[in-house]
């Protein structure tokens, strides 16, 4: 639903494409947009203090965990290189026999503390729990599926321990739901006959039910992020995306709901058919970031990107030697890039069936840890600097503070820096280190010195930058 609101455009609509996952039409000029029912409820970005607070967190944790990590990509014996989540469908186990492994689902491991414990420990500032995957199997006590939590030996509510715990623990918790359901006799992939659309509008009651129902037990959670939303059957009933959107605004005040749950009056998902993002943040960056300079430019938007470890794997799998596995400064560099292009970043962690990490994540946690607590005012709270990207790293910017992260320190030992028109740099100080020299090297650049104890890893210095006094400059500005 459009809200009827004056649309001030205050710059011409600037003709942009993105390489998203789903390739954004041209944005049509304003006077020339289609009329939508179920389109943008709003042009730009949300400027309330919930949004802020889902934007200053810049880091959060996402919890691949359900009947899969007792699976873990094995199925009579033979294992798949398919993600672990998705292994009933790679080896075409039916819903009944999958969920066979109810019994034997028991997380004695599993403590919710000690879960937010770890995650504010490397420096997540929010937990995005899978409440139920599309297999179906829920991690609450669902009073709408035979398939939960409370049909299993041990009953516990892990959706609500964990709520729990976060808000015990100051950290901010994101409900995970997936829209799609293999267990649901109601589900359908497309819409071909009046019983399939029948069977469907009864599995979208279904899907509403248990969301409200996740809003109603767990009010203290700050985001909905929907997955299973690329069906045909799906997109064809954006009314309802964009209901379920304004139900849980009207049930929880501030909650953030990500554009992946989006379809539009003619099943445009992510971006309306008028290239505006829906929902609150586009969800689309999965394994991969923007294009730093096709996207970035034009990104009027808020983003979160989606990184996992083992390249190919969300939940638990038990032979990560089938896939790459990425390094903790490789994660690590994914989360400052994603920040640098004024985005979020969640990594993502599958803990094993008995609800323990395994020693990799736990190594994981711990060196982005030890960077973030050292670091982390280059991150939290910052936005896309504006500053050309240069090799040596990425820049950040909180207020008038400019950060230059720096991953690939050059052999010159001088980190070149392109200062916007009228700007220059007054100091570089090492973050937890002491101050370096900068030197103006040309017209509107700098030079600033590598430190001269340089610090183990990547590294943040602090700029403080001022306005250039009225005067000619040193260096002129080349004529061309
Ligand atoms: O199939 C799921 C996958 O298991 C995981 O949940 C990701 C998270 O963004 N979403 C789907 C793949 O895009």
């Amino acid at each position: 639903m459009k809200n009827l609101f004056t649309y001030f455009i205050a710059t011409a609509v600037s003709a942009f494409t993105l390489n998203a996952q789903n390739p954004v039409m041209r944005p049509l000029p304003a006077d020339q947009e289609i009329s939508l029912r179920y389109g943008a409820d709003r042009l730009g970005k949300r400027q309330d203090p919930a949004m802020q607070r889902f934007r200053d967190n810049r880091f959060g944790l996402f919890i691949h965990w359900g009947l899969y990590a007792i699976s873990a990509g094995e199925w009579n014996g033979k294992i798949y290189n398919t993600p672990s989540s998705f292994l009933q469908k790679s080896a075409k186990i039916s819903p009944t026999e999958w969920m066979t492994l109810m019994e034997k689902w028991n997380p004695e491991k599993f403590d919710a503390k000690k879960w937010v414990d770890m995650a504010k420990k490397m420096g997540a500032r929010y937990i995005k729990l899978v409440t139920k995957h599309h297999d179906g199997f829920c991690l609450w006590p669902s009073a709408y599926s035979q398939y939960t939590v409370a049909q299993t030996p041990v009953k516990r509510d892990i959706v609500g321990e964990l709520a729990k715990a976060c808000k015990e623990g100051g950290i901010d918790l994101h409900l995970y739901y997936s829209i799609l359901d293999w267990s649901h006799p109601d589900w359908r992939y497309s819409l071909k006959t009046h019983e399939d659309t029948i069977a469907f509008n009864r599995f979208l009651n279904f899907a509403e039910n248990q969301i409200k129902e996740l809003a109603t037990r767990y009010p203290t959670i700050t985001d909905f992020w929907f997955d299973g939303t690329w069906d045909e059957s799906f997109n064809k009933n954006g009314w309802w995306s964009a209901h379920i959107e304004k139900m849980l605004k009207d049930m929880i005040p501030g909650i953030t709901v990500n554009s992946r749950l989006r379809a539009d009056d003619y099943g445009k998902r992510h971006f309306d058919s008028n290239g505006h993002l829906m929902g609150d943040y586009e969800s689309g960056y999965e394994r991969k970031l923007p294009d730093p300079v096709k996207d970035l430019k034009i990104t009027k938007w808020d983003w979160e990107g989606y990184t996992t470890l083992p390249e190919n794997q969300w939940g638990y799998h038990k032979d990560w030697s089938l896939s790459y596995v990425k390094t903790p400064y490789e994660v690590l560099e994914r989360i400052v890039h994603a920040v640098s292009m004024g985005g979020n970043m969640v990594v993502n962690f599958g803990p094993q069936a008995d609800g323990d990490f395994r020693p990799e994540e736990k190594e994981m946690a711990n060196v982005i840890g030890n960077w973030m607590h050292k670091y982390g005012e280059a991150v939290y709270g910052c936005d896309y600097a504006g500053w050309t990207k240069k090799d040596w790293g990425y820049h950040t910017r909180k207020g008038n503070d400019i950060y230059m992260i720096v991953f690939n320190p050059p052999y010159s030992n001088k980190l070149n820096v392109i200062v916007p028109d009228g700007i220059k740099i007054t100091k570089a100080t090492a973050v937890k280190g002491e101050e370096t020299k900068t030197e103006e090297v040309a017209h509107n650049e700098f030079n600033v010195n590598i430190p001269s104890v340089r610090p183990e890893g990547p590294f943040v210095i602090k700029l403080q930058i001022q306005q250039k006094e009225d005067k000619p400059d040193k260096y002129f500005k080349a004529l061309t």
